[in-house]
């Protein structure tokens, strides 16, 4: 651990990802090392904006991550990316670890892209996401980037990991207003409509004008989020992007930001406690066995679902 944190520490993205590797392992021992990893480096944590990016399959949240990664890099600034891949434990490979949508980042020097894989809760994909990103941040990486496909509330777990949280869109997708219904906008900092180029830019422009209207109404006396053209493809509006980031934040400011981040720790520890509960709980093959019993009482109609868990405890599980 002490050799894995030296590592880190210099930077080392070899060792980056081994320390990564770590955190997401569930093998005790791993378990373990991992947890002594984190505190070992936990004063360096802290220092990176966070931020997320979020959209359905396909509107292009990878290529605008090269785009803007790349942006950010050309400034000297050093850029990771973690994609977060919910679907991977259903489809049994990362969809996201395809690493040639990120083409140019993947091979720039000041960045690391790295592909997070599921698990079998989203609780624990945020839990891993959330360390994997301190790691970087320990590693010294001044922006970290969260891709997560929109899939369920995925979005809003990674909402609840990072400093500003983008909801990347396209226009006249016969779904005008994504993200609506499903309550995300309700946690987007910034709207970006991608694939404003070509035949395209016409409903891109249009869809910026209809999202705007949306939140406006939507957010009510809260101010509305911004909503922004871009082209990943052509890099047109990247630059813009990232300058409504800076000012969103700016406008936050360093006390609500830390306030933020304070919160999240704190649930991060709530969840960590409930995580820890159930699996000690599960741990002992009397309670699983009792467990199983209970489930089948309430899948048979005898047991009333909140009843049968209380039995649990009742019998000293
Ligand atoms: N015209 C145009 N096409 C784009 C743009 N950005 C992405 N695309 C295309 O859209 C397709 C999907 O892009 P990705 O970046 O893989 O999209 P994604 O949202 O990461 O997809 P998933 O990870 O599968 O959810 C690719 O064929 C891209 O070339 C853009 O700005 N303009
Ligand atoms: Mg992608």
């Amino acid at each position: 651990v002490g050799a894995l944190a030296d590592g880190v520490r210099a930077g080392e993205r070899g060792a980056l990802s081994r320390a990564i590797t770590l955190v997401e392992s569930t093998a005790p021992r791993d378990v373990q090392a991992a947890a002594d990893l984190l505190q070992t480096l936990q004063p360096l944590f802290g220092r990176a904006v966070r931020i997320g990016i979020s959209g359905a399959p396909g509107v292009g949240k990878s290529t605008f991550l090269d785009a803007l990664g790349t942006h950010l890099t050309a400034a000297g600034r050093r850029v990771a990316v973690l994609a977060v891949d919910p679907s991977s434990q259903v489809s049994g490979g990362s969809i996201l670890g395809d690493k040639t949508r990120m083409p140019r980042l993947s091979r720039d020097p000041r960045a690391f892209v790295r592909p997070s894989p599921g698990g079998a809760t989203l609780g624990g994909v945020a839990r891993r996401t959330r360390e994997a990103l301190l790691l970087c941040e320990a590693a010294g990486f001044e922006v970290v980037l969260v891709e997560t496909i929109g899939v369920g509330q995925s979005e809003v777990a990674v909402a609840g990991l990072v400093d500003a949280f983008v909801l990347l869109v396209i226009g006249g997708a016969g779904d005008e207003l994504q993200g609506l219904k499903r309550g995300v906008m309700e946690h987007a900092d910034l709207v970006v409509v991608n694939k404003a180029d070509g035949d395209g830019k016409a409903r891109a422009l249009q869809a910026c004008a209809d999202y705007a209207g949306a939140l406006d109404l939507l957010r009510g006396p809260a101010p509305a989020p911004r909503v922004l053209a871009c082209s990943a493809t052509h890099g047109e509006g990247i630059a813009a992007v990232w300058q409504a980031i800076e000012a969103h934040l700016e406008r936050l400011g360093r006390g609500a930001l830390d306030d933020r981040r304070r919160a999240q720790a704190g649930r991060a520890f709530d969840e960590a406690v409930a995580e820890l509960l159930r699996e000690r709980l599960l741990a002992q093959p009397e309670t699983r066995r009792r467990l199983a019993e209970l489930r089948a009482a309430v899948e048979a109609g005898t047991l009333a679902p909140a009843a049968a868990a209380r039995r649990v405890f009742a019998d000293g599980g």
